[in-house]
């Protein structure tokens, strides 16, 4: 897998050119979003940090995946702890309509935290994507921490989330099931994906 960092931009309106599928990355903040974009991807592409809401600004990887390429947006994370009925108040008109309206928008991944994971907030993130997407577009789900769970706690969270995929940053744990899933999702199933 190849990555190639794209750009950085304050705000929608400078996006790149819709020139490639792609993927958006929605969590909260501190939820590991930038700690998930480095086992992903096997590199340090983002910044960790332990003060939330770190990443406040759009940024655009380039991935190169078996010689198929797609770009990873990597959204600002939204509502640390607080509760917001509307993610277009949370994060502003712009972003709202970027969501909406970007049609080479192919999957959401909506990262949870396992050691949390029924908030309002995620719920409402959940309820807002699917008010508006698109027949070709999928929402996955993907919990993180899973290393902070008991074993019995994991087990119920999975029964729970049958759809869902698992993943410690820190252990680098479950990261091949994504990069197979993802690749599932905009490619198809292959017998040649390996991964
Ligand atoms: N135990 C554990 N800690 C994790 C995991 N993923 C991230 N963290 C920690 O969680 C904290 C936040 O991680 P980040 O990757 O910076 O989170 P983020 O979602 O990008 O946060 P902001 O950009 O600030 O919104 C850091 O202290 C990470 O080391 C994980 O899978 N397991
Ligand atoms: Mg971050």
């Amino acid at each position: 897998m190849k990555v190639k960092f794209l750009k950085s931009a304050p705000s929608i309106k400078e996006a790149i050119e819709p020139n490639f599928t792609e993927i958006a990355l929605l969590g909260r903040s501190n939820v590991g979003k930038s700690s998930f974009l480095n086992s992903f991807t096997n590199q340090k592409i983002a910044k960790v940090s332990s003060t939330p809401g770190k990443t406040k600004l759009i940024n655009f990887f380039e991935i190169e995946d078996d010689g198929k390429k797609y770009v990873l947006v990597d959204l600002p994370g939204f509502g640390y702890a607080k509760v917001s009925k509307s993610m277009v108040k949370d994060w502003g008109k712009n972003l709202d309509e970027f969501l909406k309206n970007r049609f080479n928008i192919k999957l959401f991944i909506h990262l949870r935290d396992a050691r949390h994971p029924d908030l309002e907030i995620d719920n409402n993130v959940d309820e807002y994507l699917k008010s508006f997407m698109r027949k070709d577009q999928q929402l996955l789900t993907i919990f993180t921490k899973i290393d902070k769970l008991k074993q019995s706690e994991l087990a119920k969270l999975k029964q729970k989330y049958p759809d869902a995929l698992f993943v410690s940053n820190l252990k680098k744990r479950g990261i091949k099931e994504v990069r197979e899933k993802i690749s599932e999702i905009l490619w198809g199933k292959n017998e040649n994906n390996k991964a």
